[in-house]
């Protein structure tokens, strides 16, 4: 019944409500794995699942990731301390010459409600920074955003350095954000396009998973 307070409290964005309930799951003794899946992260899949068929827009997405982030402060050291892992890593970022990262701030909240550990290069973002953080820290996914129809052109750029680096069969390479098209995703050779940031996000747990 708590874990469903806590859903419920996360999808109306209240993060003190959500944090005090989550500290009152630990203190039950409810597994931390539970509190996360069936309390926080199952609460923004309901936003999520909300978010991608217009039924709430970007501030009830915002405000809900950061009540989830409020509730995952508190799980975070207990998750690590029982060994739990995450289910992949993911570095993401907009791409060189793009400032805009409301879009990418979400792709990213939703990928960490879905266990994902997510490595954020922020703005601006150079090719080579995408490839080598996947190289040096592992990442199973490179996620790149751009709004600019004169910047999405980076994202070609980011698979050729990941081949020339001889990483492109170790990680797969989602491309998002306003400008970009499945057809463009095809054409530079990337492996997934998503529309939204909840579908990115289910997206990059399948790869993981297959992986
Ligand atoms: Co800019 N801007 N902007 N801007 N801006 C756009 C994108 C633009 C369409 C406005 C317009 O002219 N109508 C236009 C681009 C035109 C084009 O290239 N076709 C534009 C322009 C031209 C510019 C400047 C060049 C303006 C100037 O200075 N002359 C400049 C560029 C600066 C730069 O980046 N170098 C600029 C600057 C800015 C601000 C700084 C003022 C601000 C950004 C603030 C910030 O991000 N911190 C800004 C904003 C806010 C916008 C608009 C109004 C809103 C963008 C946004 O955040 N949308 C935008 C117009 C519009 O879209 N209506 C516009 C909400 C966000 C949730 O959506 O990012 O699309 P979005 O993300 C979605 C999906 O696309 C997807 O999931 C998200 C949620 O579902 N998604 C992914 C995103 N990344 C993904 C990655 C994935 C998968 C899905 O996998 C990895």
């Amino acid at each position: 019944m708590i874990l469903e307070d806590i859903s419920l409290k996360l999808q109306a964005g209240r993060a003190k409500e959500v944090k005090a309930l989550v500290q009152q799951a630990i203190d039950e003794g409810i597994p931390v794995q539970q509190i996360l899946e069936e309390g926080l992260v199952s609460g923004m899949n309901v936003i999520g699942e909300k978010f991608k068929n217009n039924e709430v827009f970007v501030p009830e997405v915002l405000v809900a990731a950061r009540a989830m982030n409020q509730g995952a402060q508190l799980l975070k050291p207990l998750l690590a301390a029982e060994g739990v892992k995450a289910h992949g890593k993911v570095c993401i970022g907009t791409v060189q010459g793009d400032l805009h990262d409301i879009g990418k701030n979400l792709v990213k909240m939703m990928m960490e409600g879905k266990g994902l550990e997510v490595i954020d290069l922020g703005t601006d973002v150079a090719p080579e920074t995408f490839v080598e953080t996947a190289r040096d820290e592992g990442c199973q996914i490179i996620a790149c955003s751009a709004l600019l129809t004169t910047t999405m052109g980076v994202m070609g750029e980011v698979v050729k350095q990941a081949e020339a680096a001889g990483i492109r069969d170790q990680v797969k390479i989602m491309v998002g954000g306003a400008p970009v098209t499945e057809d463009f995703c095809r054409q530079i050779g990337a492996d997934a396009y998503t529309p939204d940031a909840a579908s990115a996000a289910d997206k990059a747990l399948e790869f993981c998973a297959a992986l």
